[in-house]
């Protein structure tokens, strides 16, 4: 059996958030483990369709995120959340909401070069040039967690690395 939880990334746009999220929830899935993966595939085109990029639209997309998660965990699922998240004061929320057993931070902890390198959307370019306002990283803030429960290198691990790490705290801490 397993003990439901919330993983929660959080990590730049580009720090592989998505992918070893996607690698990790395959993996859990393969043990028997019920798991939902949120992104921003699922939620910000959905339920969060009405919220934008500001400060204040960032709060509340992060505050609904949680909500959802809890939900989830009471159904008895593992939920992994994959979303910038980049004020520390929300993700404390989430913990707080959640229970500190309940909610593991991951901090895909990519750096900002090496994202801006890989641009996969080419949005950096974009942000750069003055087409997107507010981008995280480059003119709106990211605030990198002091104390995640897992810490990344996703700029020098693939993604199938960084899942291994995750699952292997997972398993030192008897989640699963
Ligand atoms: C950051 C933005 C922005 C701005 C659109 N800033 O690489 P992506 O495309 O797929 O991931 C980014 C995603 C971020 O949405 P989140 O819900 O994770 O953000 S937050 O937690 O801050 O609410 C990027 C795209 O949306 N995107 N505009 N201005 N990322």
């Amino acid at each position: 059996g397993h003990h439901s939880l919330v993983i929660w990334f959080t990590g730049l746009s580009g720090s592989g958030k998505s992918t070893i999220a996607n690698e990790l929830a395959r993996r859990l899935y393969e043990n028997g483990v019920q798991v939902y993966v949120l992104d921003g595939d699922n939620v910000r085109h959905g339920l969060n369709g009405d919220l934008g990029f500001s400060d204040d639209d960032r709060r509340e997309n992060i505050r609904r995120i949680g909500e959802v998660a809890k939900l989830f965990t009471d159904a008895g699922s593992v939920v992994i959340t994959a979303f910038i998240s980049p004020f520390k004061e929300d993700r404390s929320q989430v913990r707080t909401l959640l229970g500190a057993d309940e909610f593991v931070e991951v901090f895909a902890d990519c750096s900002l070069e090496q994202c801006e390198a890989r641009d996969p959307k080419g949005l950096y370019k974009k942000a750069r040039k003055g087409e997107i306002k507010g981008f995280t990283g480059i003119d709106s803030p990211y605030e990198e967690p002091d104390q995640p429960e897992v810490r990344l290198d996703s700029s020098a691990k693939n993604p199938a690395e960084c899942a291994e790490d995750v699952l292997r705290y997972l398993q030192e801490k008897n989640y699963i």
